[in-house]
């Protein structure tokens, strides 16, 4: 018998992303928000951890099944690390990817230092209020100009480490061999190995 595990995102890009990532552990089925309803959590906290914890233990009590959230920020680092843990209402409230993009370029207009990451917290929560937690980081810069068409959000203005393409040149394989997420989630495999073999009592 698989393990129901609830993916705490209503977000469809990470929900690809995240099961292209661990939809392969033997014995576990993920479920999404198309399988079983779950409410909005609000994402009040300061930091991406606390988000991360909020929206995971909120999802594993509603449902009563163990969850997994994850929190993303893009910090860049002549803007002090904003958006960070802003980085979904950058613009404002509502969720425009194409705002936040012009917002990021504006305040980046003539500045030298376009260093940046991504930061990714992941958490699995457990409905008894255990927690879990892990993170990754993909270092980078930020593009002069937009490109590219995969992907979600800042990623046509993000060039990892090392790469001349933007995060949304590159075909989604890609993107999720070496991303922030990737490496969040990838620290979350022997927990979730443990959960699926029974050694975690729930
Ligand atoms: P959930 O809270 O439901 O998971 P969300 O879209 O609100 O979904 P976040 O709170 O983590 O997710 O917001 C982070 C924002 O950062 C998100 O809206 C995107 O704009 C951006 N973002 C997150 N991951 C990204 C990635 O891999 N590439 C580019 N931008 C990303």
């Amino acid at each position: 018998m698989a393990f129901k595990v609830v993916l705490a995102t209503k977000n469809p890009h990470k929900v690809e992303e995240i099961l292209a990532i661990l939809g392969d552990i033997p014995g576990i089925e993920w479920l999404t928000f198309r399988d079983v309803p779950f409410s909005d959590v609000e994402e009040v906290g300061e930091t991406l951890e606390e988000n991360a914890i909020l929206k995971a233990t909120a999802v594993a009590r509603e449902t009563g099944l163990p969850a997994l959230a994850e929190d993303t920020g893009l910090e860049v680092e002549a803007l002090g690390g904003a958006p960070g843990v802003r980085s979904a209402r950058f613009a404002g409230a509502g969720k425009d990817y194409r705002a936040n993009n012009e917002k990021l370029l504006r305040l980046l207009e003539g500045v030298r230092n376009r260093r940046a990451r991504f930061r990714t917290v992941a958490v699995l929560a457990l409905p008894d209020g255990r927690t879990w937690k892990a993170e990754g980081v993909l270092e980078g810069e930020i593009a002069g100009a937009p490109r590219g068409e995969h992907g979600f959000g800042y990623d046509p203005l993000f060039i990892p480490e090392g790469e001349t393409r933007t995060l949304a040149e590159m075909p989604p394989e890609e993107k999720n061999e070496i991303s922030h997420r990737r490496r969040a989630l990838e620290a979350m495999r022997p927990i979730l190995h443990e959960l699926s073999s029974g050694k975690l009592r729930l």
